[in-house]
């Protein structure tokens, strides 16, 4: 399969970031032509195109856990549509907004459905794992989403489009970039224990099954429902930072997940309490 050339480069920074070697058999490169060019009649769509037949249209919301498809967010297009931000720049430490549109070869899409309690989730997190937001955009009678947004850190970052249409979740994937000197890292070191907002988040790890206790001045506290769920977890893998979005087992912070052995992932789990949503980060 032939990659281009600013692809090669790119994974070639993604090894020089990571110091590790690239897989690049799948489409994961920049969108960096625009959204005028943007048409899921290129080749990114044609590489994709086995991935996801199989997909059942009953499958769960945002399914990370899928077994036809565990691993998501590599593609800018899958399926007819494309990820399309409408500038993959943003200025660093400023308010700005970050627009993008979801296209089929007809032009925006429109018809999402409620997933979770919204119709478009967005992830933005730079290359190192650092800078996690999860936002919900809101979209304009032309189409296109928008979210405010503020990037403190200069860098690359991966935007993650996760949304539900006929039936079928999709997490699309593009990059966007802060200019700037930037410095990476590696993952922190993998930890069962993390602090956030005052609360300490422990993770309990038994084979597939990750359940976290959480607890504030050494009480255990038990979560409000945040976007129809207990908890959510955002998993994305190291290397090529594949996405995986999990929702619980039960009513708890418990979930079920297909992390491949042999990888780290960094581990985003977002709960709610007293009324304000907290992230825990975990490197597993
Ligand atoms: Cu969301």
């Amino acid at each position: 399969m032939s990659v281009s050339l600013k692809l090669a480069g790119f994974a070639a920074v993604l090894a020089l970031v990571f110091g590790v070697s690239v897989a690049v058999g799948k489409t994961i490169g920049p969108d960096r032509d625009g959204a005028a060019q943007t048409r899921a009649a290129d080749g990114d769509h044609d590489d994709m195109g086995t991935v996801a037949d199989d997909r059942h249209p009953d499958a769960a919301p945002m399914a990370g856990h899928d077994a036809a498809d565990p691993v998501r967010g590599l593609s800018v297009a899958d399926e007819g549509l494309r990820l399309s931000l409408a500038a993959t720049t943003l200025p660093r430490g400023t308010a700005s907004t970050l627009r993008f549109a979801i296209r089929d070869p007809d032009g925006p899409v429109r018809d999402f459905e409620v997933s979770h309690e919204k119709r478009m989730h967005l992830i933005v997190v730079r290359r190192d794992g650092t800078g996690f937001q999860h936002l919900h955009p809101t979209l304009g009678a032309d189409g296109t989403w928008s979210a405010p947004i503020t990037l403190p850190d200069a860098g690359a970052y991966r935007v993650f489009a996760d949304f539900k249409r006929d039936g079928r979740a999709f997490t699309l994937a593009s990059d966007l970039t802060v200019d700037g000197p930037a410095t990476y890292a590696p993952f922190p070191a993998p930890s069962t224990s993390t602090e956030t907002d005052g609360y300490t988040v422990q993770l309990d790890a038994a084979g597939d099954t990750l359940a976290f206790a959480i607890t504030r001045d050494g009480r255990t506290i038990e979560t409000e429902p945040y976007l129809g769920a207990g908890g959510h977890l955002v998993a994305l893998r190291e290397g090529d930072l594949a996405f995986l979005h999990v929702h619980p087992t039960g009513d708890g912070v418990e979930f079920e997940t297909e992390l491949d052995k042999d990888s780290r992932y960094r581990l985003y789990l977002q709960f709610k309490h007293a009324g304000r949503v907290h992230t825990a980060e975990f490197t597993r």
